[in-house]
């Protein structure tokens, strides 16, 4: 997996790649990453990468002209990307249907706007799509950039380690995780439920679906909407919602 950052702070991008499960897929060779200082595309002698918005305003407006050199180099050194995505606050949201998507598409390029504003004519003629991380502002499209790239690397074979976490992951499956405990079984009275360590795992198994299904009732009922449930998950759903008329009634 090919990933080119574009970005006016490179040093802020590079030093969290080397760190962690990112970190390992790069050493492992199944991620490359570049990190390319948008400086470097410009061609005045004090690189200036924005400018004054036309028509007046506060703030500066990134200009187009550096961007679309950073894509070209990358495009002729590196080939062409499957995605040119720009970090914006105005872009949809990145899910793991996103994430999925952009690993499938083998090299993304990632360049880092900024909120003031990044030239309309590069949204409109470079960038291929925009993606948000969230609805709240960054002071710049790095922090994005890099939650993209973890989110979107670490669903390449084998930069996790066990594949099957991954696939179980929550938004893999739909749902929330459900609890997870480790030892002691006891801590200061604060106890491990029992089904956990009884060893039957076919329970286990119940147990940890029941309480994925509870959560995700209980916090995000929109996952339920879309994600796959068996005729298991929908009486184990039925239930609860009767736990909760009956608690709620109760009260
Ligand atoms: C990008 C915010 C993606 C949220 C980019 C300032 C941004 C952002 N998601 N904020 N520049």
């Amino acid at each position: 997996m090919k990933f080119d950052i574009v970005t006016i702070f490179p040093e802020m991008v590079k030093a969290p790649l080397t760190e962690g499960i990112v970190g390992r897929g790069i050493e492992r060779g199944l991620v490359d990453v570049r990190v390319h200082d948008l400086r470097d595309f410009t061609t005045d002698r004090h690189k200036v990468v924005d400018d004054v918005p036309f028509g007046g305003g506060p703030g500066m407006v990134m200009k187009p002209e550096p961007l679309f050199r950073a894509v070209e180099t990358i495009r002729a050194d590196r080939g062409a990307p499957g995605a040119v995505v720009l970090t914006s606050p105005d872009g949809p949201p990145l899910t793991h249907a996103v994430a999925e998507r952009l690993r499938d598409l083998k090299h993304v390029a990632v360049l880092c706007g900024r909120y003031e504003g990044v030239d309309e004519r590069v949204r409109q003629h470079l960038a291929t799509e925009e993606i948000s991380i969230g609805d709240y502002v960054l002071s710049g499209g790095e922090l994005a950039a890099l939650v993209i790239v973890d989110a979107v690397a670490r669903l390449v074979p084998g930069v996790v380690g066990d594949a099957e976490s991954v696939s179980r992951d929550s938004f893999a499956t739909g749902l929330l995780d459900f609890p997870q405990y480790t030892r002691p079984a006891e801590f200061e009275g604060m106890v491990v439920p029992p089904v956990l360590v009884s060893g039957h795992h076919g329970e286990i198994e119940r147990w940890r679906r029941r309480a994925a299904l509870a959560r995700t009732l209980e916090r995000r009922p929109e996952l339920l909407e879309t994600s796959a449930l068996t005729a298991e998950d929908r009486r184990l759903l039925k239930e609860l919602l009767e736990e909760r008329e009956r608690k709620g009634a109760a009260q």
